[in-house]
């Protein structure tokens, strides 16, 4: 093995080491001092290549944050820190642990099932233990938020990907009116040019007031809806998520009927995220019915999900003609574009995992295309948060615990050894 490679898995062990506070892990110091959801299912397909008992942990801890109502919140306060904002106070989380009240992307039971091939006579109890737990937090989805069966986000927030512009129609649609005065701390972290305008913060936060003086309470919140879009992240990653679980549920000899009619429900409901005459999937405001128009990296999960969607390949050959390192948060040929704003460009090595895996179980060369790109960005400009998607700049935060992960779980030419 080239020494390169072996200094890269090192390097990317070390972040994660970094990063870890025991039994779980932040996604970066500093800017990101709490367990994140999302970030921390996809910590645990890095740990998984060195301490699976602790890969299991990580999974273990995120659902010691659940919910009565199932929901598993997007953001665990274990040791308070001043460094983030909003914090546990402006959140007002209703359960076990003080969070936040909103969830992200539901990505732990493929986790699971990944961490659980690692070793299958170790995990078997692990996944036992988990599995009642990720069947009523995807039941709480399957519950809640299915509209024309596609999962709905009530916060920019839930869908893991803050400022996309597929947000733009449903936040222009808030007057964040008495917000008040607060004091971001994101931007005193990394450049304000990287983050969330004061415009997206007003609104995410006023969102956040609103939730917490609705106690947080599912029909309430509903029945007077704010914010509402049906999402491809949330959409793909539960219907992935809900094959996996499926089959996890059968090994263990579960009843799996449930979770069956489950996937038969959001495999039709993706059909409702098809926008025709962009030729691509879509965010779509489910209040005012409005598509985003918007080609992002969240459209190109269908394969992930599980779907053929052959028209996805054309569109997908079209976008990567313009960049090198993956397939960036927008369509670069789209006039919004902003290759250093976050999800308005940058491109992310956890999403060209997502999509990548997808296309690799899908038999299409294109995975393992990305593969590379995704090694080539890593080995060439390091562990960041995001990267610009035309000449790899990193940007964000720095020793970032997913982006370690990927490598470690997908990217290097060591993962799947
Ligand atoms: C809000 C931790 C998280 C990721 C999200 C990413 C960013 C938080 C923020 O960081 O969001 O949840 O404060 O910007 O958008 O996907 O989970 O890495």
């Amino acid at each position: 093995m080239p020494d390169r490679i072996a200094l890269l898995d090192q390097s990317a062990r070390e972040i994660i080491r970094g990063n870890d506070k025991g039994t779980y892990t932040i996604p970066t110091a500093g800017l990101y001092p709490y367990q994140w959801n999302w970030d921390s299912a996809i910590a645990a397909l890095g740990l998984a290549r060195f301490d699976i008992d602790r890969a299991w942990t990580e999974l273990e801890t995120l659902f010691t944050g659940q919910w009565d109502n199932g929901m598993v919140p997007h953001i665990l306060f274990h040791e308070q820190d001043d460094g983030y904002f909003p914090g546990p106070e402006v959140w007002g989380g209703i359960g076990p642990l003080p969070s936040s009240g909103i969830t992200q992307p539901p990505v732990a039971a493929t986790a699971a099932k990944c961490v659980l091939e690692a070793d299958r006579d170790a995990g078997l109890p692990r996944v036992d233990g988990l599995f009642d737990k990720l069947l009523s937090w995807h039941r709480w989805f399957m519950r809640w938020r299915l509209n024309h069966g596609a999962v709905c986000a009530t916060h920019p927030w839930e869908t893991g990907r803050d400022n996309a512009p597929d947000w733009d129609g449903a936040m222009a649609a808030i007057d964040p009116i008495g917000v008040g005065e607060y004091t971001r701390r994101d931007t005193s972290h990394v450049d304000a040019a990287m983050r969330p305008t004061k415009y997206d913060y007003d609104r995410f936060i006023w969102l956040v007031q609103r939730g917490k003086r609705l106690s947080w309470d599912e029909q309430a919140m509903l029945d007077d809806a704010a914010f509402r879009v049906m999402d491809p992240t949330l959409t793909f990653t539960l219907l992935r998520a809900q094959r996996d679980l499926a089959s996890l549920g059968r090994e263990l000899g579960r009843d799996v009927s449930e979770i069956e009619a489950a996937i038969a429900e959001l495999e039709t409901g993706t059909d409702s995220l098809w926008n025709a005459t962009l030729g691509s999937f879509d965010s779509r405001d489910a209040l005012s019915g409005d598509w985003a128009n918007s080609i992002s990296n969240a459209s190109f999960l269908c394969w992930y999900a599980g779907l053929e969607a052959p028209a996805m390949r054309d569109t997908l050959a079209k976008v990567l003609e313009h960049v090198e390192f993956g397939v960036p948060s927008l369509d670069p040929r789209d006039p919004r574009s902003d290759c250093k704003r976050y999800w308005r460009g940058p491109v992310w090595g956890v999403m060209n995992m997502l999509i990548g895996t997808g296309l690799q179980e899908m038999g299409m060369t294109e995975g393992n295309e990305l593969r590379a790109s995704t090694a080539r960005l890593i080995e060439q400009h390091g562990f960041s948060e995001y990267f610009d998607p035309r000449d790899g700049e990193p940007a964000g935060g720095q020793s970032f615990t997913w982006t370690a992960a990927v490598w470690l779980g997908w990217a290097s030419p060591t993962a799947g050894a």
